[in-house]
């Protein structure tokens, strides 16, 4: 392979299905802006990958535009996927599960980098983030509870916070993570619900 090959250019969302995986290779992608989205903070954009419930995304680069990254209805693994430069975010739970991010990396996310749209929990290992607003956010305004697991991860270089959440049930624990620039660790928790080590 050339060092560095063209994106592939994504016209229509790819779909994973149920329980399916899609193995990128090592290859890199990125969205038609006129059909999926320019990857500015403009809402509804559209994702380049969409996960259905137990689908597993790997080996893949997203390069700008990203759209709205990638959607999981449900449980997902993610896998060494990187954003080179996440779009209006780099990946949102639509529905309830477990998102599962191993390995990987985002860069230059202007807001947040992990959307969580819908109830469950979300783990975060061996992960780089370099250059965003948040790495994950609860839906503004929303109780419901989420579980946000950070571990063996490097983050540096952070407007607002790594974890944030307005519900009062959501807990928080960042664990052998290395941080440089970040202002705060956990925004919106309730006492007792964030833990450190
Ligand atoms: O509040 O729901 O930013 O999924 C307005 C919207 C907003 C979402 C979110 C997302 O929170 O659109 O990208
Ligand atoms: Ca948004
Ligand atoms: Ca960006
Ligand atoms: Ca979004």
């Amino acid at each position: 392979l050339p060092v560095s090959a063209a994106p592939e250019i994504v016209k229509t969302t790819i779909i994973v299905k149920k329980g399916e995986t899609y193995d990128g290779k090592g290859k890199s992608v990125a969205a038609d802006p006129n059909t999926l989205g320019d990857g500015s903070q403009a809402e509804n954009q559209k994702p380049i990958f969409r996960l259905e419930a137990g689908a597993t995304l790997k080996n893949v680069v997203i390069e700008a535009p990203a759209a709205d990254g990638v959607h999981c209805y449900g449980n997902c693994n993610i896998q060494n996927v990187t954003w080179n430069d996440v779009g209006e975010d780099a990946l949102t739970l639509k529905s309830a599960g477990t998102v599962n991010i191993t390995g990987g990396a985002a860069y230059k996310a202007y807001d947040k980098v992990f959307q969580m749209n819908a109830s469950g929990t979300i783990n975060i290992k061996n992960f780089r983030a370099d250059d965003i607003g948040k790495l994950v956010r609860q839906n503004g305004g929303t109780s419901y509870a989420v579980t946000m697991n950070v571990d063996s991860s490097n983050i540096s270089n952070v407007k607002d916070s790594i974890l944030r959440t307005d519900s009062s049930s959501t807990v928080g624990k960042i664990t052998n993570t290395r941080y440089s620039k970040v202002p705060t660790l956990f925004k919106g928790f309730a006492s007792g619900k964030t833990s450190q080590s």
